[in-house]
């Protein structure tokens, strides 16, 4: 593997999965590649579970960390041919090729604009790394994606699955804020080439771009599309086609023991960070189903499996 943004850089998906498991049950073993490698993390917004787990996950195999918030660098110019006289001291092509000198790996965190729908979803951040660096890339969620969580829950989903084929719905939930559509968007493309049966329920007007979502079900009944669910996965997305808008409030939408009660007795699930009796109940997120901890946990294991695919094949 080059880089890692999408599920479309996974040549061999289950056996990607697979090798996170076998992380997991052998993360008493430290199996440590010990070669001397950095790996950089560099983030330009917020973040808990990604930022440790792949620390902790790079520290598993014997690989050196660093991190820069990238508040704390240079504010940096983007546009090619930028005549740079105004507050942005440093352009990405230094940048970037500055950070590979000292890093064999590099990790990007970079959210949407939420404003430039076409800059977005041309993954505009993500996508100058790409172009100015000379190591491979990791996606730590870009504007449109979220590849570690989505194979973090692919690992989490195996191993609750009771079929081969389980019914999984993923639901827009409610939130104060205009959140991305990165983890939506990349939970989709990950479960329907895992192919399983995906149900997207939303609220009109709040469909995902289709090309995530080719060959999943998709719906704007949440109660119909509960039924038989072995697996719900909230998240709150703000609106692609009317770009970046939200609607708020709308408690109808919310997840809770009487919408669970319609389903196959399912599991729960959600990235996190999660607005408690916004998008969930405290009696689902407290519930033996809900699966949030474990998703969390095997985040560190689906890191550990793709930085040593990407040092293993370099
Ligand atoms: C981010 C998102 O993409 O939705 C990160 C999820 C892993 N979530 C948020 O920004 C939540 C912020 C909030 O205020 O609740």
């Amino acid at each position: 593997m080059q880089n890692f943004t999408s599920v479309k850089d996974v040549k061999h998906l289950q056996n990607l999965v697979n090798k996170a498991q076998n992380f997991k049950i052998k993360s008493m073993i430290t199996n440590k590649l010990d070669n001397h490698k950095t790996l950089g993390l560099l983030f330009f917004n917020p973040s808990l579970r990604t930022r440790l787990s792949t620390e902790k996950a790079a520290k598993n195999l014997g690989i050196n960390v660093i991190i820069l918030n990238a508040n704390d660098g240079w504010k940096l110019e983007f546009e090619d041919g930028a005549i740079m006289n105004l507050d942005k001291a440093e352009h990405v092509k230094e940048a970037a090729a500055v950070l590979s000198q000292y890093c064999d790996i590099l990790g990007v965190r970079s959210f949407p604009t939420l404003t430039d729908k076409a800059k977005d979803y041309a993954d505009f951040v993500l996508n100058k790394f790409i172009e100015y660096a000379t190591v491979p890339i990791v996606s730590l969620e870009s504007a449109i994606r979220h590849p570690l969580q989505s194979l973090a829950d692919l690992v989490t989903i195996k191993e609750h699955q009771k079929t081969a084929k389980p019914k999984v719905v993923l639901t827009w939930a409610p939130h104060p804020k205009a959140l991305p559509q990165a983890v939506a968007n990349s939970f989709s493309e990950w479960v329907l080439a895992a192919e399983y049966d995906l149900t997207i329920v939303c609220p009109k007007g709040f469909e995902l771009n289709p090309a995530f979502t080719d060959g999943a079900t998709i719906s704007n009944n949440q109660e119909t599309a509960f039924e038989g669910a072995d697996f719900i996965y909230a998240k709150n997305w703000s609106s692609w086609k009317n770009y970046g808008q939200t609607l708020y409030p709308n408690e109808s939408w919310m997840i809770n023991s009487a919408k669970m009660a319609l389903t196959n007795n399912a599991f729960f699930m959600h990235c996190l960070p999660v607005r408690r009796n916004i998008v969930v109940s405290d009696s689902v997120l407290d519930s033996p189903n809900s699966l949030v901890i474990e998703q969390a946990n095997n985040r560190t294991f689906a890191a550990q499996a793709v930085l040593s695919e990407i040092l293993n094949h370099q």
